[in-house]
């Protein structure tokens, strides 16, 4: 094959076929077949060009809308949830490619009724207390900083009982599931589902995380719970080791039966940033969402600076670089992440590398 040739293949080049090629395209077209036109956008790129745009969003922001949409929106029977979305300016739905994160919010008294869906999701518990989810045939109450899982088609509904409003982050992957053309959603019948005897067995069999019934493992996660002491304590135990240069202390929330992400699509992870840390800049593919649970701090991602305080968001696309930094001397910063890495782990697309702290941004 000549050099001409491919170059032509590859789009370098207009050629002197330009005619016969332009009414070839038109014949083809009408049998809904193609061919590459020199005009169509790059197939490939050298490395990931995500149209999501990194983004922040500040907790007093969020509050204020949270206080107004409680104001207007009414709960209803079917399933609907009251929730504020995070929508990345880049994309025409959703926080990032595969996610969707939403804030949830239930004043006293209210059922969120239940419903099931092919989309995983998860909630982090950002404020109230007295609400309980049933996720299957299992309730949990939701106190802040825990994580609570809905895997894949479980019915699930949310009852508040509390005297505050309940406010938690909602992670779904539902673009993902979306673009799998995946997609299922079914209304219960009942409004609250009914809970086994033992509303918590997967919990309290498997919940220390180091030990666990004799027998077979569960093939699915059989811990819904993930407690904010539990994780909190797991933290503080990791944190007396050397801190990692790009992570500082880092963890992932895992199914203890398995050793494998706590959802098959979504991962979880809490970091803590200790007083003064400064870490190195990095890239990985996958988007991610990260949630600030306590602490003041600031993230360099593509280039862009946010300074962030409890309560805010950040959305990081995919290869963007990112480093991030404790902007106090005396008090922690705490980060929860929730991203798309198990989905691209499974399917053999995960990659990371540490970069120069000026690609991340100064
Ligand atoms: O609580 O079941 O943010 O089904 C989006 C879809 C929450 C939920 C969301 C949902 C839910
Ligand atoms: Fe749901």
């Amino acid at each position: 094959m000549s050099s001409d040739h491919s170059a032509r293949e590859h789009g370098t080049e207009a050629g002197p076929d330009a005619a016969d090629r332009s009414a070839l395209a038109a014949d083809l077209a009408a049998l809904n077949l193609a061919i590459h036109q020199p005009s169509d956008p790059a197939l490939f790129t050298r490395v990931p060009a995500p149209a999501m745009l990194p983004f922040h969003w500040r907790a007093a922001e969020l509050e204020a809308c949270l206080a107004r949409i409680g104001e207007v929106l009414r709960l209803e029977p079917g399933g609907v949830r009251r929730t504020l979305r995070l929508t990345n300016p880049g994309l025409a739905f959703g926080t990032t490619p595969t996610l969707w994160a939403s804030i949830q919010y239930i004043l006293p008294g209210e059922t969120a009724s239940a419903h099931r869906h092919a989309a995983s999701a998860l909630r982090f518990i950002m404020k109230g207390e007295g609400a309980s989810t049933t996720v299957g045939a299992e309730t949990h109450a939701m106190n802040a900083g825990d994580l609570v899982l809905t895997p894949s088609w479980a019915f699930h509904d949310h009852v508040h009982r509390g005297e505050a409003p309940m406010v938690w982050l909602d992670v779904l992957d539902v673009s993902l599931v979306r673009s799998f053309d995946a997609v299922f959603f079914e209304a219960s019948g009942v409004a609250e589902r009914p809970v086994s005897a033992v509303p918590d067995r997967g919990f309290r069999e498997h919940g220390s995380g180091i030990m666990a019934p004799p027998g077979e493992a569960p093939v699915a996660n059989p811990v819904l719970l993930y407690p904010w002491r539990q994780a909190e304590a797991a933290i503080l135990v990791a944190a007396a080791l050397p801190p990692d240069s790009l992570r500082d202390t880092f963890l992932e929330y895992r199914n203890p039966a398995s050793g494998g992400p706590a959802l098959p699509t979504i991962g979880t992870a809490l970091q803590r940033l200790r007083p003064g840390a400064e870490l190195g800049a990095f890239r990985q593919t996958g988007s991610s969402v990260a949630y600030v649970v306590r602490g003041e701090g600031t993230s360099w991602i593509g280039g862009l600076r946010f300074d962030w305080g409890p309560g805010d968001f950040i959305a990081i696309p995919s290869w963007a670089a990112q480093r991030h930094a404790n902007r106090s001397a005396v008090e922690d910063a705490w980060l929860f992440h929730a991203s798309d890495a198990p989905a691209l782990r499974s399917l053999g697309l995960w990659r990371e590398t540490p970069c120069d702290t000026a690609e991340a941004g100064q």
